[in-house]
């Protein structure tokens, strides 16, 4: 049976078991939830996301040494950034559109007296911008910091081409790092259909039945939203740009729109979605290594959707009417958010917190959709990452394309 098959049988029954237990056994689900589920799903976390870094410095290394010419992966990195804008912006006006047009707000009772949020504060996104550079590149790999380290392994993969055979042996040893770290991938991911099984039952049996019924709307939305940019945006790029079938897409790409879907991380999904982007649609790991892992730092469609429709929820609730300078705000300050935060679990409800306070909306009524936000945080996650991976397909078209015609002309 393909491993797809198998992850999505694991969410269905994770979500199934999770269900019942909520509403048959709370205590029981409490007890296998502590002792079992939990760990199981942090084994499991902990193992996907361990060969993050690793994958991402070694396969960005030799991606950029792949390259070798620099105006390349600067054609590379132009049609990348003006993708992610694009659909990232597409995304949050479709979230804003939709709340507008069935007002989760505005229907339904609220307890605005009791809620409560205190917002982690997002780093600003010129201070972002600015650290891209590191000071000490071991720090950066050690933290993690995903900008640090994508700009780390460019600048090395220049170096080694320049130095040409000087330097052959490191770039050998670098290209037997990426093969041992895909290895071990490929091993994890045997465990992905138990893992997502934990993952989801975690989720689902912690999920206060009562909150899902009183956000049904506002979830509808949400979900809604999340569905319609990726069949649109994703499927028409896609169709239009690339010129694939978005069905060979989705397919190809399902095993890590599960794996997100259980973790709700870009980041800890990263080596498995590098690894369909190359594997399964045929994304060269030159191309795959350098826009997904900057994707899943800095592209979040799924999560600026979640901030459209949070916003017109909150403003409704809260009997706000934004004006339209102030939603043009929101869609800005939403984009430029999603540039400074990781691809973590919550990260979305850090950026809403800006989102809000830029229109000077109560951040506190984000209390509001605090109880729903995990099972909504796992399908943004997934559409967070196949618009990494949709754009990956799309340089990668054209630059055969491009491939192709400079051929042509040599031949002439
Ligand atoms: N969980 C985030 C991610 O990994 C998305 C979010 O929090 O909105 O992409």
């Amino acid at each position: 049976m393909r491993l797809t098959t198998k992850i999505i049988i694991g969410l269905i029954a994770g979500a199934i078991t999770g269900l019942l237990l909520n509403i048959l056994s709370p205590d029981l689900f409490k007890i296998l939830n502590q002792y079992l589920f939990v760990p199981a799903g942090k084994i499991f976390i902990n193992l996907i996301t361990m060969l993050v870094v690793p994958i991402v410095l070694f396969s960005i290394i030799l991606g950029t040494a792949g390259l070798g010419d620099p105006k390349k992966l600067g054609r590379i990195g132009l049609k990348t950034i003006v993708y992610f804008l694009f659909t990232t912006t597409i995304a949050i006006l479709i979230g804003l559109a939709l709340a507008f047009l069935f007002e989760p707000g505005n229907k339904g009772e609220f307890d605005t007296a009791n809620t409560e949020f205190t917002a982690e504060k997002a780093p600003p996104v010129s201070e972002t911008l600015l650290n891209i550079i590191p000071s000490n590149p071991f720090a950066a790999l050690t933290e993690g910091n995903m900008l640090q380290v994508i700009a780390f392994a460019v600048l090395i993969g220049f170096a080694l081409t320049a130095l040409g055979d000087k330097t052959k042996g490191i770039l050998n040893l670098v290209d037997q790092g990426n093969e041992l770290m895909m290895y071990l991938v490929n091993l994890v991911m045997k465990l992905a259909p138990y893992g997502t099984f934990a993952l989801i039952v975690t989720a689902v049996g912690s999920q206060g039945i009562d909150a899902v019924k009183a956000m049904g709307l506002y979830m509808f939305v949400v979900i809604f939203a999340l569905i319609l940019h990726g069949l649109i945006v994703y499927g028409g790029s896609i169709m239009l740009l690339a010129r694939k079938n978005p069905l060979w897409f989705f397919k190809g790409f399902a095993p890590a729109m599960g794996v997100a879907f259980s973790t709700s991380s870009s980041n800890a999904t990263l080596p498995v979605s590098m690894e369909a982007a190359q594997k399964n649609l045929k994304v060269p790991e030159s191309i795959s290594s350098f826009v997904q892992p900057l994707g899943a730092t800095i592209n979040m469609d799924g999560t600026a959707i979640m901030q459209g429709v949070a916003t017109i929820f909150i403003a409704q609730v809260y009997d706000v009417n934004l004006t339209f300078p102030e939603i043009a705000t929101v869609v800005l300050t939403a984009v430029l958010a999603s540039i400074g935060t990781a691809g973590v679990p919550g990260v979305g409800l850090i950026m809403l917190a800006m989102v809000l306070s830029s229109v000077q909306l109560p951040v506190e009524g984000i209390g509001l959709i605090l109880g729903i936000d995990r099972l909504l945080d796992m399908a943004r996650t997934a559409v967070n990452i196949t618009g990494d991976a949709a754009c990956a397909v799309i340089v990668s078209e054209q630059e055969k394309k491009t491939q192709r015609r400079a051929e042509t002309v040599v031949k002439r």
